[in-house]
């Protein structure tokens, strides 16, 4: 059952709440409505890289700002479909598609869609973040076998506008609408190290779990700084800020897949640990996020036999592909 009414007050006062009851508490609505030791693993490929017009400052990709990044056109779908198989046969269910763009043009579109078809093709489940979208391109990825659509609201209302100026967040809103309307899954979450305060995480928190549904994934990143960019030198967030951020999102949307997202680089195996107790159940797996770094493979290998935890199993039916069998 999901509550859509949380006040600010409630979200506050668990946010907040002893360390380890918020912990134990989130454990606990987690054990009740996901199987335990159980995490989802999702694996990301940039389909098109740098030169975005839009000017968010935490971002490598914004050809605003100097980050030394090296852009990249649009990469032949043969080649998505040579990732998406390696992923696959290291055990990721999801295969999640990022392109820099504000929003995919008319003439992107064709090459997405056979994209999706591809790789949905090989029984993954399939995930896509193009920027904005509207009502008719959200249609046709449904059509086309899309699963999920990850769109960020990245901070509080109050404080997005510190961070983005080039789209508003009520736009962000009217593109989860039109993923929603589409009957694709909504991924949405946000970053938290940005500068921003407890309160504006909290904000975040609210306008996400006061959706008209819950995103069924929500992605928590923590800032990667990118040298370069405005928020290149801002203040490292304590991680257990980040980690009360994962817990109160488990409990306020305890149907939610929560992704240890963006910056789990930076953590130690026990940080780890204690975001898994705090209801993280979701992963993005492989040497690369889109442009920068992340725990390899045979790091998250030797971290979930530590841990006793396993990868879900896709939940896609898997279709007899020519492909499959050449990756077999
Ligand atoms: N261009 C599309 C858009 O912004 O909608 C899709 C890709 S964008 C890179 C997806 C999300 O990645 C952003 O909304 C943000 O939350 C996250 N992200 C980007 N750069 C990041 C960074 N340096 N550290 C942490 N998260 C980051
Ligand atoms: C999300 O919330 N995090 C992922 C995914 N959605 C697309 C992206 C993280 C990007 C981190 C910075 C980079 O690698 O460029
Ligand atoms: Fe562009 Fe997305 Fe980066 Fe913003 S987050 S600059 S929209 S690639």
């Amino acid at each position: 059952m999901q509550r859509n009414d949380w006040t600010r007050q409630e979200i506050e006062a668990l946010y907040q709440q002893p360390f380890m009851d918020l912990l134990f508490e989130a454990q606990r609505l987690h054990r009740q409505n996901f199987k335990k030791n159980t995490i989802q693993v999702s694996t990301l490929l940039s389909i098109k890289t740098g030169k975005c017009p839009e000017d968010c400052k935490y971002c490598s990709q914004s050809a605003r700002y100097d980050s030394k990044l090296e852009a990249e056109k649009r990469i032949a779908v043969e080649k998505v479909i040579r990732e998406a198989i390696e992923a696959k046969e290291s055990g990721s269910s999801r295969f999640c598609m990022g392109a820099a763009w504000r929003n995919p043009h008319e003439r992107d579109m064709p090459y997405v869609l056979e994209m999706v078809r591809e790789v949905k093709a090989l029984g993954m489940e399939t995930c896509m973040t193009l920027g904005m979208l509207n009502a008719s391109q959200a249609e046709r990825l449904k059509d086309a076998g899309l699963d999920y659509y990850n769109h960020n609201l990245d901070t509080s209302r109050e404080y997005y506008s510190n961070i983005i100026s080039t789209r508003t967040f009520d736009d962000r809103l009217d593109t989860l609408d039109h993923v929603r309307n589409a009957g694709l899954k909504v991924c949405s979450g946000g970053i938290v190290g940005l500068g921003e305060s407890q309160q504006d995480r909290i904000g975040l928190l609210y306008e996400l779990a006061t959706l008209p549904v819950h995103p069924e994934s929500v992605p928590i990143n923590m800032l990667v700084p990118i040298e370069g960019t405005p928020l290149a030198n801002v203040e490292k967030l304590d991680v257990i800020e980040w980690i009360r951020t994962i817990a109160t999102a488990r409990i306020l949307m305890p149907t939610s897949y929560i992704r240890l997202s963006a910056g789990r680089e930076s953590l130690s195996d026990s940080d780890q640990a204690l975001a898994f107790m705090a209801g993280a159940n979701s992963i993005f797996s492989g040497e690369k996020l889109l442009t920068t770094p992340n725990a390899g493979q045979g790091k998250d290998q030797a971290l979930f036999a530590k841990l006793g935890l396993e990868a879900e199993k896709p939940k896609v039916s898997v279709r007899e592909t020519a492909v499959d069998a050449m990756a077999g």
